[in-house]
This record gives structure tokens, C-alpha cells and sequence, in this order.
């Protein structure tokens, strides 16, 4: 019996829209969800009990960063990521195709592995696909990523289905590799922004014995019009029993836009690294925390947010930001992390009461974007 499952509970009748469970050893995720990024075992800025009370199940932690530093045999020794972060609940890990790619690390990738220089010491470090599943398989996480070749876009169409094609073999190299059935392996589509190259990836994929799929190579720059048109070609050709991950996304409008495509699951550094740079997502758009007009404002960031931020004056949490006191970015941190949880919860009920596509037209008229 697999240790991992996903049930439909119901779809949106209007969009494609789908309100889940995902059940993993440690505990369950109420679909769509987003999952906090704690790329280095941390979420940046809060405790792990100030990230549980923001709503999250699931958090998100990477490969390439925990295997160069403490190194996954030190992550195992400390008790892998659980026993590092103390988070109860169910971790997923990113393979590393990704994070070569976008520090432009990479030195060369061939059938066999990626090699690329570490950001830490210059080092020459190699990657292939079962090194990823064993590096995963140290640090424990619930979900492992399979490693995926990710180009940046625009590129010649070969070179699109080149690092298609090599990422379609990698998953099964991965599939091949995983020694645990605690741990699921999620595959990820390629394919650039073609969504023929996407659907036929699709159909490979789901052909093998993965617990979840992804979408990747998405929001690495074209217009948010694109990877709607991306991703609602690709979730028909997903199994639909089974969770779809769109990797590294978004704002909060693409999360929705993306949910009505059929989407489950996200991570994004967007709450976190916007809430370190002063800007705070509320139900009325951004708002930018320096800005001299808070100096003495009183009134709290968002009225009817229960979360910590929400209890002090916007003129404190400017002065904060002013000041450069670390407990600003703190405080936006879990603001923005609640919010993200809040749409989230939200968006959950109008699949489940088919009002999902009324919700986002509210939303985006809070946000101040015009319904085409
Ligand atoms: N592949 C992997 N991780 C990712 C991506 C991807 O394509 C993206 C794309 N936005 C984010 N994180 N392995
Ligand atoms: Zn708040």
C-alpha cells in the first residue's frame, strides 16, 4: 500500500478548479495549497511554530543548497529536515535542475549528470538524477523532486526538446533510483513554451509510476498570459488522480488564475523575500511599508487579519522598516505568509460552494486589476 495518496474531493463547475487531500507519513495537505519556501532548512525570518500558525501543511526545502552546506550526511546525522526544523508536517524538496540553472551555475550538462560550480567555495560539483533521490533520501522530505534539465527561455526549439527529452530519461533514472517508500517522487513537465512539446511530455510522464507531477520551467520570465496558456494545455493530460505542482509560482493572481487551470500545489519566495523588502499583499493590492504616508498612520495593515503584523499600527511597522530593525521583515514575513494561507483557505471554500470563478473576479477587483 502506498503511503501516499491524493483524493478529489470536489471540482469547481465553471473552471478546473479541484479542492483535494494530499496524504503523506507526516500528515495531510487540504488542496489548493501553498507551500512556504525554506530553501536552506529555514523559512527566512520566522520559527518554525510562527510558520505553522500561518495555515501552512507543507513546506518546501532544496537540494542543491542543503547538499552543499551542512552536506545531506550532516542533515541525516541532525535528524534530517524534520528533526533539523522541527516541522511536523509533510517537507517536499526540489531536485537542484532548477537552482543550477538559475544561478547560473552551470557548467555543462550531459546525458550522464550536471556540473556546475558551487556558489559557496567555486568548487566543481556534479549532479546526475540518482544522486539527487539519494541526497533527497538523506535529508527526508516526504515529497523528492525528480532532477529535471530547466533552459532559459527564449532557446532554439531543439535545445527546447533536447532538455525535454533528457529530463523525460532523468525522471526514470530517478524512478529507478528511489530506494524508500516513505518518500514520493514527483515528476516535473518540461517543454518550454510550446504546448505541443508540453502535452506529449505530459503523456510520457504520466505513463510512469510517479505519486504527483509538476509543471516547471514556468515564470522564468514570460508574460503571466503564457504560462496560463502553458498550464491549462498541460493539467488535461495529467492523471487526475493524482497532485499537480506548479513550481515557483507566483503572485498571488497567477496562484489563482493557475488554480482555475487545474493546479494544487505552489511554493513561491514572493511572501517571504517581498516581506524582507517591505512590501506586504493585501486584499487592496501591495502595499509598499516605507512609503512617508504610514508615518502616523494607526489603523493596522489589514483589519480583519488575525496574524501578528495585523496587530500593531502601520506607522510602527514603517518606523520599523526606517529603523532597520530586524523585527519588520519579521513581522511581514508572517503577514504575507498568512495572506498567501488566507487566499488559499479562501479560494478552497468557492471550489468546494462552486464560486471559484466569482471569488477571482472579487479578488482581482480588490487587487485593482481590470476582468478582461
Ligand atoms: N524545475 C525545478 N524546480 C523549479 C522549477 C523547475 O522548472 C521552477 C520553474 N519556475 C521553479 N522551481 N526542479
Ligand atoms: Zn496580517
Amino acid at each position: 500500500m502506498s503511503q501516499f495518496s491524493y483524493q478529489l474531493l470536489s471540482q469547481d463547475l465553471e473552471t478546473g478548479a479541484r479542492r483535494g487531500v494530499f496524504s503523506t507519513p507526516h500528515g495531510t495537505v487540504q488542496t489548493p495549497a501553498f507551500m512556504p519556501v525554506g530553501t536552506q532548512g529555514t523559512v527566512k525570518g520566522v520559527t518554525i511554530d510562527q510558520v505553522a500558525a500561518t495555515g501552512a501543511e507543507m513546506i518546501l526545502g532544496n537540494t542543491y543548497h542543503l547538499a552543499l552546506r551542512p552536506g545531506h550526511e550532516t542533515v541525516r546525522r541532525l535528524g534530517g529536515l524534520h528533526g533539523m526544523t522541527l516541522w511536523e508536517g509533510p517537507i517536499l524538496t526540489d531536485s537542484g535542475g532548477f537552482q543550477i540553472f538559475s544561478l547560473e551555475s552551470i557548467r555543462e550538462i550531459t546525458e550522464q549528470q550536471a556540473t556546475f560550480r558551487s556558489h559557496i567555495d567555486g568548487s566543481i560539483v556534479q549532479l546526475t538524477p540518482e544522486h539527487s533521490i539519494e541526497i533527497q533520501e538523506s535529508l527526508g522530505s516526504d515529497v523528492a523532486m525528480v532532477l529535471d534539465h530547466v533552459v532559459a527561455l527564449p532557446a532554439p526549439r531543439s535545445t527546447v526538446v533536447d532538455a525535454m527529452e533528457r529530463s523525460i530519461r532523468w525522471a526514470g533514472r530517478c524512478l529507478n533510483a528511489a530506494t524508500r517508500d516513505d518518500q514520493a517522487r514527483f515528476a516535473i513537465v518540461q517543454g518550454g513554451l510550446e504546448a505541443e512539446l508540453r502535452i506529449q511530455c505530459a503523456k510520457e510522464l504520466a505513463t510512469m509510476d510517479f505519486e504527483g507531477f509538476a509543471v516547471g520551467g514556468l515564470s522564468v520570465g514570460e508574460a503571466p498570459s503564457e504560462m496560463y496558456r502553458i498550464t491549462a494545455a498541460t493539467c488535461p493530460h495529467l492523471p487526475a488522480d493524482k497532485p499537480r505542482y506548479l513550481m515557483g509560482v507566483g503572485r498571488p493572481i497567477d496562484l489563482l488564475e493557475s488554480i482555475a487551470r487545474g493546479i494544487d500545489l505552489f511554493d513561491c519566495v514572493m511572501p517571504t523575500r517581498n516581506g524582507r523588502n517591505a512590501m506586504a499583499f493585501t486584499d487592496r493590492g501591495n502595499v509598499k511599508i516605507r512609503n512617508a504616508t504610514y508615518r502616523e498612520d494607526t489603523r493596522p495593515l489589514e483589519e480583519h487579519c488575525p496574524c501578528l503584523a495585523c496587530r500593531h499600527s502601520l506607522g510602527y511597522l514603517r518606523h520599523l522598516f526606517v529603523a532597520k530593525e530586524m523585527l519588520g521583515p519579521i513581522l511581514l514575513t508572517i503577514h504575507n505568509l498568512t495572506y498567501y494561507q488566507r487566499v488559499m483557505s479562501e479560494a478552497r471554500a468557492a471550489i468546494e460552494n462552486n464560486t471559484f470563478a466569482q471569488y477571482v473576479r472579487e479578488k482581482k477587483a480588490g487587487w485593482g486589476m481590470v476582468d478582461e
